[in-house]
């Protein structure tokens, strides 16, 4: 039953009229969380090098149960996060997730997330086209050198 579904959809995306979203996902990293939090952020620029919008319907990782993408308002000078009811990629362009702005929420983590390890989480367009998304968790509070804990010692600078 999920197979003919998976494979149904295959043939749908070779389809040329309907092969038009061309997602990719860059510079994707999840903010290390403190220790006792359960919710971690996330940032991503998507970007559409397709002639039609693009609607991001879901994402899904193992590493939180509820994953959201948020936005951020001010509002009578104060900020407030929204869910947002809808994600569109436009046609030939950029959906930024940033610092202060639209973030990745991930809500009830499953396990710690601790600086360098890797989450891995995948988009899934309203045309059923699934993206993978390859994040590296890092920790704003020591960009030094002199990281005491023990780990694989690589430099991640690009
Ligand atoms: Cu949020």
């Amino acid at each position: 039953m999920k197979i003919k579904v998976m494979i149904l959809t295959a043939l749908m995306l070779l389809l040329p009229s309907l092969a038009a979203a061309e997602i990719t996902v860059e510079k994707a990293w999840v903010r290390m969380p403190p220790p006792v939090a359960d919710t971690a952020a996330g940032y991503m620029v998507m970007r559409n090098s397709g002639d039609q919008d693009v609607e991001i319907k879901g994402i899904t990782t193992d590493a939180a149960k509820q994953p959201e993408f948020h936005s951020t308002s001010e509002h009578n000078g104060m900020v407030h996060m929204m869910k947002m009811d809808k994600v569109i990629v436009p046609a030939h362009g950029e959906l930024h997730f940033g610092t202060g702005g639209n973030h990745l929420m991930l809500i009830g983590l499953t396990g710690e997330l601790k600086s360098g390890a890797h989450v891995m989480m995948t988009l899934e367009t309203a045309a059923g086209e699934k993206v993978m998304v390859h994040a590296e968790v890092r920790d704003l509070r020591d960009t030094q050198e002199n990281m005491d804990h023990s780990g694989h010692g690589q430099h991640h600078g690009h």
